[in-house]
């Protein structure tokens, strides 16, 4: 039997076999402490895949207690090199485990193995870079004058929390935990109820490297765990990435004992097309740009501003490209596969139905694909709206989805302007082959990043947030590290130099 559903229940055996996905505390696998489970599912056939381990305040207290412990022992007194060398020694672990990682992605999330695979892979890339990082950091020397010498000093808060969203399990873990952990924090982990297996897996990897407690993942739902990481007052630094809504409620709750929060919360970003770009190489990217990892991406580009006199041309080729992509199973590398849970799918496909009802019209896609196999699965089609007002509901809310739609400008203020009314402001893709034009509208789009003739091009390198309601703070690039630690100014006086 080789069926889609009959693969998918040999991947699921083979992924889980001899896993326990309990909590990961102390440098230890244990059951939650009431014993409670819940099962993340399989959205290729809306099949459980593994009991995990249903963490609540009392495993979140665990958590921070040993948290706490690693960060009074050895971790507290080694120095960015020496946490840096087991950082990495841990990455040799992870690579090793690369296909196992990247197929609990594929069936907790959906994704094909392909981008699973690539994207745990950059996930280990950010451990790399922050170890690294942090080896490199200098402090400074402010002038203070002759009579005093000052110094600035970057320490850790102590107990840090990350709560994860589902979309990239791994690579977000590597975003935040690696940074945290470089600076000399510990960690208290919430992934995602629907995607904890493969981030549960690679905090058992590191089991025998890194000193008990430094790195602790407490799988849960949001109300229950998520909720006891952002208002326990032993954490002392936040970071969160998920929706708009919760973020302010981890924020609120955070705000109670004053902890810190690093906040990245989605987009709807705009992928402007000027008359004078590369017209076909904006349109292949326009469809990667709003369709790769299903359109779960915060930075997805589902806005696409194109130029009046150029419309035609780019719809020919970008229409092209969206219809020429995969939609399929994602063990067997299909371009996309189904949406990650069964509840995020309706609402994708309510956007879809307003669309229609705000008097779009549809231009690709629509439904769900015409295809048995995929029937048990939680697939859509990628779907593309034309005549679209930018003040319609599916213009300005983040669908999450493969869903994007395409209007036009004509002239470069109605362009800047499209692309800035909206409450988000996290990546936009600017087109054009004038460079006069590229910095200016990399100047004037209000985002935290941008990209100009290329989209999606993060590296640890560069820092990402974002502007406006995208959130708060910086990941990636030194500036994680910067929010990963506080600085102490040190001033000693200096005596007159006669003996
Ligand atoms: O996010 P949630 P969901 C957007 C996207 C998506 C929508 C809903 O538009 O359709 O959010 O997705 C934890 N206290 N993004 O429901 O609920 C939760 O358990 C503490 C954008 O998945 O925000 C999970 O670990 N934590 C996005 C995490 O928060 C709580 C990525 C995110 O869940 C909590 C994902 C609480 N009260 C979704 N409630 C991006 N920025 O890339 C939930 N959580």
């Amino acid at each position: 039997d080789d069926s889609l559903r009959a693969n998918h229940e040999s991947a699921i055996e083979e992924a889980t076999e001899g896993v326990e996905f309990g909590a990961v505390v102390a440098g230890e696998t244990t059951a939650a402490a009431d014993g409670e489970t819940f099962a993340p599912e399989d959205p290729a056939i809306g099949e459980p895949i593994a009991d995990v381990a249903r963490g609540r305040e009392a495993d979140v207290d665990a958590a921070v207690s040993a948290a706490e412990e690693a960060y009074d022992g050895e971790w507290g007194e080694m120095t960015a090199m020496e946490r840096g060398d087991l950082v990495r020694e841990w990455t040799t672990v992870l690579r090793d485990h690369l296909d196992e990682l990247a197929l609990l992605e594929t069936l907790e999330v959906g994704k094909p193995l392909y981008a699973a695979r690539a994207d745990v892979e950059t996930g280990i890339d950010f451990f790399e870079y922050y170890a690294a990082a942090a080896a490199g950091e200098e402090g400074s020397v402010p002038d203070v004058g002759d009579d005093s010498h000052a110094y600035v000093r970057r320490e850790p808060y102590g107990v840090t929390g990350q709560i994860l969203p589902w979309n990239y399990p791994v690579l977000l873990m590597g975003w935040k935990v690696g940074a945290a952990l470089a600076a000399g924090n510990t960690s208290v982990t919430k992934p995602a109820e629907q995607a904890p297996l493969a981030v549960i897996r690679a905090a058992q990897l590191a089991e025998d490297i890194l000193p008990d407690g430094v790195l602790n993942v407490v799988p849960g739902f949001g109300d229950e765990a998520g909720a006891a990481v952002s208002g326990h007052d032993g954490i002392r630094k936040v970071s969160f990435t998920g929706s708009v809504p919760v973020g302010s409620e981890v924020m609120r709750a955070a705000a109670d004992d004053v902890t810190p929060v690093t906040l990245e919360l989605g987009g709807k970003n705009p992928f402007v097309v000027f008359p004078d770009a590369d017209v076909e190489s904006a349109a292949e990217t326009a469809a990667v740009a709003g369709l790769y990892n299903n359109g779960q991406s915060c930075d997805s580009g589902t806005r696409l501003l194109v130029h009046e006199d150029v419309e035609e041309e780019f719809l020919d080729h970008y229409l092209d490209a969206v219809e020429s992509r995969t939609v399929g199973d994602p063990l067997q590398d299909a371009n996309q596969g189904p949406l990650c849970y069964a509840a995020h799918r309706e609402k994708v496909e309510e956007y879809v139905e307003l669309g229609k009802e705000e008097g779009a019209t549809v231009l690709a896609g629509g439904g769900r694909p015409d295809d048995a196999e995929l029937d048990e699965g939680y697939y859509v089609e990628p779907t593309v709206f034309g005549d679209v007002n930018p003040e319609m509901r599916i213009a300005q809310e983040e669908v999450f989805g493969p869903v994007q739609f395409v209007t036009t400008f004509s002239t470069y203020e109605e362009a800047i302007d499209i692309a800035n009314d909206v409450s988000y402001g996290l990546t936009a893709g600017v087109f054009t082959t004038d460079a006069s034009r590229a910095h200016r509208a990399a100047a004037d789009v209000e985002a935290g990043s941008i990209w100009v003739n290329q989209y999606f091009g993060t590296v640890p390198g560069t820092p990402f947030g974002g502007f406006k309601q995208s959130g708060i703070g910086r990941e990636c690039g030194k500036e994680a590290l910067a929010e990963y630690t506080q600085s102490k100014s040190v001033h000693l006086a200096l005596d007159d130099p006669s003996l």
